[in-house]
């Protein structure tokens, strides 16, 4: 793809392989990569400009829809992605991690014949955003689904509860020693490193996939004692076999790692949390869509997430993503413990 070296340009290029396409999907992931460029700045400078440490609201610490403690920058980046979606014609709804409900984006008084955006955005705006104190990676997720309801109406919960097999378009930004975005629109997986004396994304790792053996697994080692049976062993396994283990406690960089370095990420459901921690709209379904364009792939318990339709917009769900035949070793030492209950 000969010039196609930008963000933009590659999105442009891309859409042109598509019979049909009108260029709104693009607009909308370019205005991601301007969101993202924004949060970047504010992540980088951020123990110079006062915006570490939790956010304060009436003299106390704010907490999001999960019950969660809201960074400062949690709040800024949750802004920035909303205003920047909010005001792409393409958008009629978005569902943030840090949002009890859905925004609702109505174009109806920008002129003539526009209404509300043909999709959805499902966002964690700032993932691992406790990182953000000790100067580690986090990270932006992101997943887009072509509405089903009509455009003349706002958004409806049911736009956004559609299985990752339907994303149109999935992505993540990593806030590392280098800023990254990765996305991909079905056709592959393609990662942009951006160049900050510039203020461009450029195409750096076209065509990810998973490499052909594992080397890390990443779980939290404190959860393996009441993880559901058959991790553990499937962990031990690992060891066994000589992988190493990863986990910065950000998904999108542990994630990241196992793509590049090939590997598993597990966040598995236990005896006091079955569904586990993360939340299936704007964690584990846009990587889940990333995983399996890369050749890997991604389990929920025992099903394949991809097929899974979500039923609340904030559930939460188990996540064991990355190489495919480390999931299925893993499938495998879960299924065994199962037959032995
Ligand atoms: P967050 O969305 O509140 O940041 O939580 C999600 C994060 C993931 O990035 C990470 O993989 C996981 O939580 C770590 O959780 P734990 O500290 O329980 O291992
Ligand atoms: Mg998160």
């Amino acid at each position: 793809m000969i010039g196609a070296n930008t963000l933009q340009e590659f999105v442009v290029a891309r859409q042109a392989e598509f019979a049909g396409a009108t260029g709104d999907l693009s607009r909308l992931l370019t205005d991601i990569g301007t969101a993202a460029k924004m949060v970047n700045r504010h992540v980088n400078s951020a123990g110079l400009s006062g915006i570490l440490g939790t956010h304060q609201e009436n003299g106390q610490g704010s907490q999001n829809v999960q019950g969660e403690t809201q960074q400062k920058l949690d709040v800024y980046a949750d802004d920035t992605f909303n205003r920047v979606l909010g005001s792409c014609l393409k958008v009629g709804g978005i569902v943030s991690e840090e949002q009890p409900s859905i925004i609702h984006v109505d174009h109806s008084g920008r002129g003539e014949g526009r209404g509300y955006g043909k999709y959805v955005v499902c966002i964690d705006p700032l993932d691992g955003s406790s990182n953000v104190d000790v100067n580690i990676s986090v990270g932006t997720i992101f997943g887009i689904h072509r509405r089903k309801s009509p455009l003349t109406q706002p958004a409806e919960a049911t736009d956004f509860l559609q299985p990752a097999k339907d994303l149109v378009a999935a992505g993540y930004v990593l806030y590392g020693s280098s800023t990254m975005l990765v996305y991909s629109t079905g056709c592959g997986v393609n990662g942009f490193t951006f160049d900050p004396s510039i203020g461009e994304f450029f195409l750096s790792h076209p065509d990810m996939k998973y490499p052909e053996a594992s080397t890390v697994y990443s779980i939290n080692d404190a959860n393996l004692d009441t993880a559901v049976p058959g991790v553990k062993p499937y962990v031990k396994d690992c060891r066994s076999r000589g992988l190493t283990a990863r986990y910065t406690g950000a998904l999108v960089a542990d994630f990241h790692r196992n793509l590049i370095q090939g590997g598993i990420y597990m966040y598995p459901g236990s005896t006091d949390k079955p569904e586990g921690k993360l939340r299936m709209l704007y964690e584990a379904q846009p990587l889940a869509f990333l995983a399996n364009q890369a050749g890997g792939s991604t389990r929920c318990h025992l099903h394949d997430l991809l097929h899974v339709t979500p039923t609340s917009l904030h559930q939460r769900t188990p996540l064991f993503t990355g190489h495919a035949e480390e999931v299925q070793n893993l499938v495998q030492a879960m299924d065994a413990q199962t037959l032995h209950v």
